[in-house]
Formats: C-alpha cells, sequence, structure tokens
C-alpha cells in the first residue's frame, strides 16, 4: 500500500476513506480534518479559550498535541479519581505532556476536593451496584464544569472518538433514549444557566487513527483502561459494531453521520426543548440539574459525607 500524496510507504490505511498515507503526511492530515470539523460544527474560535479533559489515555492526550500545533490556547484539566495505581499512571503521563510542551495542566484532587476517592464515595453510596461508575460519571462532569465556568473558559473540549460515540449512539438507539439523543453530537450548546460549552473536535476519527497518531508523534500514553471499564456495556456496543466494521467500511461512520444529518433536519428537537425546559438550578451547588431540588452530584456526595461522619 502506497502513500496517496506521495507515493512512499503507507503508515495507515483508512477503508473508509478509501485513503492511505504515509507517516508523515497522516500527521499532516489529521489536524487539517480537525480543523475542518471544529470549523464545520463550530466547535470554538481562533482566540477561545479551551479547558481540555485529560485523561492521560491516547484520545486527549493526541487532541491537546494537535490543538497545540493548530495554535489554540488550551490548559488541561486532570481529575484524580483515587483509582489506584491507573490514576497515579494517568497523572504522570498528563504532566509529563504538559511539562515536555510547556502547557498548563489544572489538577483536581477528588479525594482532597471532595473528602473521598471514587471507589470509597461508591461504596458509601448505593449508586453503581458495586461499580463505581456511576458515581465516577457524575462527579466528573461536576467538576470539568465547575472548573471551566470557575476558570472563565469559553468551552470544554473532551477527546472522544468516532468509536465512542457511535458506541453511545448504539446504545441510545437501543433503548429509544430520546433525550440522551437530542444531546449527542459534536458541540453541547447549553443554554441553561451555569453550563459550559462542549465540543469534541476528535468524534469523526476512528480510534485506531487517534491510536497511530499518538504513536506517530511519540506521545507516551496510558496503554491500560481503568480497572473498572471492564465488562462495560459500552466495550460490548464499540466489539459489535468492530465486527459490523469488518464486514462495511465506513459502517461506523455512516452511522453516526447519518444520525447528525437527521438531527439536523429537525429529528429530536422536540425532545431537545422538552429536557431543556426541564432544567432548573441546584439548590446547593447552582449547577443546572432536571432533578426538583438537588443535584445528583450533591445528594451523592452529601450521603457519602453524612455516611463519613457516622461511621
Ligand atoms: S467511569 Fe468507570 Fe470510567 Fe470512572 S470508574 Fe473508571 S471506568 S474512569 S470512563
Ligand atoms: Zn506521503
Ligand atoms: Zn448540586
Amino acid at each position: 500500500m502506497r502513500c496517496r500524496k506521495c507515493g512512499e510507504k503507507a503508515a495507515i490505511n483508512m477503508r473508509q476513506h478509501k485513503l492511505a498515507l504515509c507517516g508523515t503526511h497522516f500527521l499532516e492530515w489529521i489536524p487539517e480534518q480537525t480543523q475542518r470539523f471544529i470549523e464545520k460544527y463550530k466547535m470554538f474560535e481562533e482566540d477561545s479559550r479551551i479547558l481540555l479533559a485529560v485523561s492521560g489515555g491516547k484520545d486527549s492526550l493526541a487532541l491537546w498535541d494537535v490543538l497545540h500545533r493548530l495554535g489554540y490556547q488550551t490548559t488541561g484539566l486532570y481529575i484524580d479519581l483515587g483509582i489506584s495505581d491507573y490514576s497515579i499512571q494517568s497523572q504522570r503521563m498528563a504532566e509529563k505532556f504538559a511539562t515536555e510542551n510547556d502547557l498548563k495542566l489544572t489538577l483536581v484532587d477528588v479525594a482532597e476536593s471532595e473528602g473521598a476517592t471514587i471507589p470509597e464515595a461508591s461504596k458509601l453510596t448505593e449508586r453503581g451496584k458495586g461499580k463505581p461508575c456511576s458515581v465516577c460519571g457524575l462527579t466528573k462532569r461536576h467538576i470539568m464544569n465547575r472548573v471551566a465556568r470557575e476558570g472563565g473558559y469559553d468551552v470544554l473540549v473532551t477527546g472522544h472518538n468516532l468509536d465512542d460515540e457511535a458506541a453511545v449512539l448504539f446504545g441510545n438507539t437501543i433503548n429509544w433514549a430520546v433525550g440522551y439523543l437530542a444531546r449527542q453530537g459534536p458541540v453541547l450548546e447549553e443554554k441553561a444557566d451555569g453550563l459550559v460549552r462542549k465540543a469534541k473536535p476528535f468524534c469523526r476519527f476512528y480510534e485506531r487513527e487517534t491510536a497511530a497518531y499518538a504513536l506517530l508523534r511519540g506521545i507516551n500514553y496510558i496503554y491500560d483502561e481503568c480497572p473498572y471499564a471492564e465488562g462495560a456495556t459500552s466495550i460490548y456496543y464499540k466489539e459489535l459494531l468492530n465486527q459490523m466494521e469488518e464486514v462495511r467500511p465506513g459502517m461506523k461512520l455512516s452511522f453516526y453521520l447519518s444520525f447528525l444529518r437527521a438531527k439536523k433536519f429537525g429529528l429530536f428537537v422536540q425532545e431537545s426543548t422538552i429536557a431543556q425546559s426541564k432544567l432548573v438550578n441546584c439548590s446547593t451547588c447552582g449547577q443546572p440539574t432536571t432533578a426538583p431540588d438537588q443535584c445528583a452530584y450533591c445528594r451523592t456526595w452529601d450521603k457519602v459525607r453524612s455516611r463519613q461522619a457516622a461511621a
């Protein structure tokens, strides 16, 4: 296989685009495409202040690298969840990348800021049936929004790739979770008071492309998944979608793009309006929620702290 641009040996063949590229041209293609997606979906502007959620994994570090190469002003946000060795290793990767590229990284230690690590908090609540993912998800979302608001950032950016987005879309479609479908997309415009705008510049790249980019750029990232990710439904959906992709190259991309097109033509508009109208501000933290009084984050962590005090 030869590079379409220069005829040298190709480093990657992207069957869904019928495009093979050498390392040099692939490393140019990724930022060019990212810039195209940023403009197409009006994610942010040249001078926007960007907060980027960094996990230490390949997607977030590759995205940080690309945005930095494109000249955007970014600050990384790493949240220490207190998940044993995984958190220690992933923080090390995030810090190493920030230091080597002279980039600013904000650290939030959940145990320090909230009073317990994610696994400890999970044990003290009924949420998640032994898995801390539910507490973890709502805590991460809350902290990201809080840091973005307090720091006056224009947008919160995450490294979700096409495999992530297609798996979420698959799950939401199977369950006809229209409220979630209404909110899914490359940009989450939050008109609700107190919710920061979110964007996913890598949402059209396959996972193997972001991995190849990280590898070719020599980015050190944490290979291991969080130990609690094992057995997750999203992983099962990813495997199913990969099987379909094997038979029909481009299937994942067309699934996602057809969904975006349908949304553009008005599908789920009603659900989106209903969801928006249900939002109220939490009586404790002020962040928007659909709960009648306190948001799920405040209820969960109040319970954790009161159980800690009682113990
Ligand atoms: S939610 Fe669950 Fe992830 Fe949190 S506990 Fe680990 S697997 S990190 S994306
Ligand atoms: Zn080439
Ligand atoms: Zn709250």
